[in-house]
């Protein structure tokens, strides 16, 4: 029998590998739980041994980095978003790789399309007394009109007559720019021209994939080549609409369209959430309206617009997540009866607009119940709020917690944006806005090290965290367009300094994409000032950062920011790009040769974040001009009200 020796000769070959003689005691106790363990019977020592096997099993499986190359972490493990909880989970597939050949060309051999310079957005025009589709002929006539008038006046490629008349009194973009000497000017014209035909290629090339294998559903999965629903409502063909109009892609809007004339329907008994589709399909469809002219997007946004109300009727008014579009009915999650603050307090611009449109007073007074309930309740600290309110009381819940990230952001961002729209007359959002900015840099901001980044960290129940989510990173632009429109200096101050900040969680990263959350060091003596945890390295394409260097290239003239959006293009094509169309989140930005793609595209990097690129390199300060619009949170720009209205 092999059992005796073997007995024997694990005990001696472990006092054979002790340091320094015996250790009786030791050497006792190994050989008495030796001893145990023979007395098992053959079924207890099988169940000891499966058990074991099953916890090492559970051990590895629940470790990130280990099972993350194996099989994609859900949306709902890891999107942090406002609306995280309430997206599909996504099956995902083994990676595809991206070919040589649609890697971005260099700015030189990108082919020389000539860029139409005649094209501009029209400007806001009083759209209520636009009742059908205008005819090139009727064009022609109004334009030949107000020319004898002696207005100026432009047509665009879309048809719309571009009105010249202005929004608010602001400094013009231009007015901020460093002037360049001719020659660098001659070379940047060039350089601009190239950036901005990638943008458009990136555009295209997303586009391809959606129309081959998502046309009408709500997002691409470019890896398993088919797509998925969210509210089966074609959200990334709607998000992406006045995206197509400001790059000048005719054809592609041109389908489009036709698709949201022909097929769009709300009448469908789905839940949708009240947040995402006001950002994406009313603000999409509501912008679109304002930049064409054509009453087809105008009728859809009221017939959703209409559809969501059903959201406010709640005890407090403070409006439920979900509305289900087709029954007319409304609810809180199944779990709580509260709501986001960010997501009840980011709605505003967009039924702002369909009251102004339509004139139609329910929509805007809905909204602006729930500002003015926020402005009154207490519980903020220093102008900072809480991440949920109950739609019952009506009173902040989860109280303690403050951030500018995930679940609070666009509240702070559209206190300044419905000041911005309604002509900076309505002093109670100025007020909130100061008061919350005042907040962030007594409470969350500091300095990371050892090179002394600044950022803005999150507050619970007293004690300071150096967690900064990407989402963070829209606040540069929106201090930037803060400072624009009169507020003090020093907002643009801190505006450059986290533009920087969210420049570096690109750069740092091997891939030179952002995770989805970075903790800061501030110990002295750290050796780095950036780590992300195994479970934050995720990409979801998301827009802030390239969107906060559209700001701020637009107000300083500054090249620097445009060349940072440049390097992150570059990034997004290199780790993200589909061969057979299509972009894709992915699940590690640290490691360049193991990006395990997710299998998604998001409609925000159609309708935000191409945009903002594009934005971003075009030397016209007049394409969507920042004195004239006014950007809602999902990059649907909505026109900043005449001072007349
Ligand atoms: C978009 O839907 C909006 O920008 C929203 O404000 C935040 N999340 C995504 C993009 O990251």
């Amino acid at each position: 029998m092999h059992s005796p020796p073997r007995q024997e000769y694990v005990s001696i070959s472990f006092a054979e590998k002790g340091s320094g003689g015996y250790n009786n005691s030791k050497q006792w106790r190994r050989q008495s739980c030796w001893r145990k363990w023979k007395q098992l019977s053959r079924l207890q020592r099988s169940l000891i041994l499966f058990f074991l096997v099953l916890l090492f099993i559970c051990g590895i499986a629940s470790y990130p980095s280990v099972t993350e190359h194996l099989r994609g972490l859900t949306d709902e493990e890891q999107n942090t978003d406002t609306n995280s909880v309430l997206r599909p989970v996504i099956p995902h597939v083994l990676p595809e790789p991206v070919k040589q050949e649609q890697q971005l060309p260099l700015p030189e051999q990108t082919s020389q399309r000539k860029l139409s310079n005649k094209r501009r957005p029209p400007i806001l025009q009083n759209r209520l007394q636009v009742k059908g589709n205008i005819s090139d002929n009727e064009l022609g006539e109004r334009a030949a009109d107000k020319k004898k008038d002696g207005e100026e006046v432009v047509i665009s490629w879309r048809g719309a007559v571009i009105d010249t008349e202005q929004g608010t009194l602001a400094t013009k973009d231009e007015d901020n720019k460093e002037a360049l000497p001719a020659s660098q000017k001659a070379e940047t014209t060039k350089e601009t021209a190239n950036r901005l035909e990638a943008v458009r290629d990136s555009f295209r090339h997303a586009w391809k994939g959606y129309k081959d294998f998502a046309w009408g559903h709500d997002e691409l999965r470019p890896l398993s080549k088919s797509y998925s629903e969210w509210f089966g409502l074609g959200l990334t063909l709607i998000d992406a609409l006045d995206t197509m109009w400001i790059l000048g892609l005719k054809e592609e809007f041109e389908e489009a369209k036709t698709w949201v004339s022909t097929e769009l329907t709300f009448s469908k008994n789905v839940d949708v959430n009240l947040f995402e589709s006001t950002i994406r399909i009313l603000g999409g469809l509501l912008s679109t309206y304002n930049l064409t002219g054509d009453t087809v997007f105008l009728e859809k946004a009221k017939d959703i617009g209409s559809r969501l109300m059903p959201a406010f009727n709640t005890p407090s008014k403070i409006p439920y997540s979900d509305v289900n579009i087709g029954k007319g009915t409304a609810h809180p999650p199944r779990w709580t009866s509260d709501s986001t603050v960010a997501e009840v307090a980011s709605i505003q611009l967009e039924f702002r607009e369909l009251t102004r449109l339509t004139q139609e007073p329910q929509y805007q007074a809905a909204v602006a119940e729930v500002t003015t309930q926020i402005h009154k309740l207490d519980g903020k600290l220093d102008g900072l709020v809480p991440m949920f309110i109950n739609t019952n009381s009506g009173q902040f819940t989860h109280q303690g917690i403050y951030t500018l990230g995930a679940r609070a952001d666009s509240y702070y961002e559209y206190l300044l944006k419905q000041w911005i729209q309604g002509g900076k007359k309505e002093d109670h959002f100025l007020e909130d806005y100061l008061q919350a900015m005042e907040g962030v840099k007594k409470n969350l901001l500091q300095k990371s090290s050892p090179n002394g980044l600044t950022f803005v960290g999150e507050l619970s129940h007293g004690q300071f965290s150096p967690k900064m989510d990407h989402l963070v990173c829209f606040l540069p632009g929106t201090l930037a367009l803060g400072a624009h429109n009169g507020l003090p200096s020093d907002h643009m101050d801190l505006a450059k300094q986290l533009m920087e900040t969210c420049y570096q969680m690109y750069v740092q990263m091997e891939t030179g994409l952002s995770p989805e959350i970075v903790h800061f060091n501030m110990h002295e003596g750290s050796n780095r000032d950036i780590d992300v945890k195994l479970a934050d390295r995720h990409n979801l394409l998301r827009p802030e950062t390239v969107e906060s260097l559209f700001y701020l290239y637009r107000f300083t003239g500054d090249l620097k920011y445009r060349d940072w959006g440049w390097d992150i293009l570059k990034s997004f094509n290199k780790y993200t790009k589909i061969s057979s169309g299509g972009y894709t989140s992915i699940n590690n930005v640290r490691d360049p040769d193991y990006t395990s793609p997710r299998d998604k595209m998001e409609s925000f990097f159609l309708g935000e974040t191409l945009k903002y690129l594009y934005l971003l390199f075009s030397d016209d300060p007049d394409l969507i001009s920042l004195d004239q619009y006014v950007f809602n949170t999902e990059a649907h720009p909505l026109p900043i009200w005449p001072s007349t209205e």
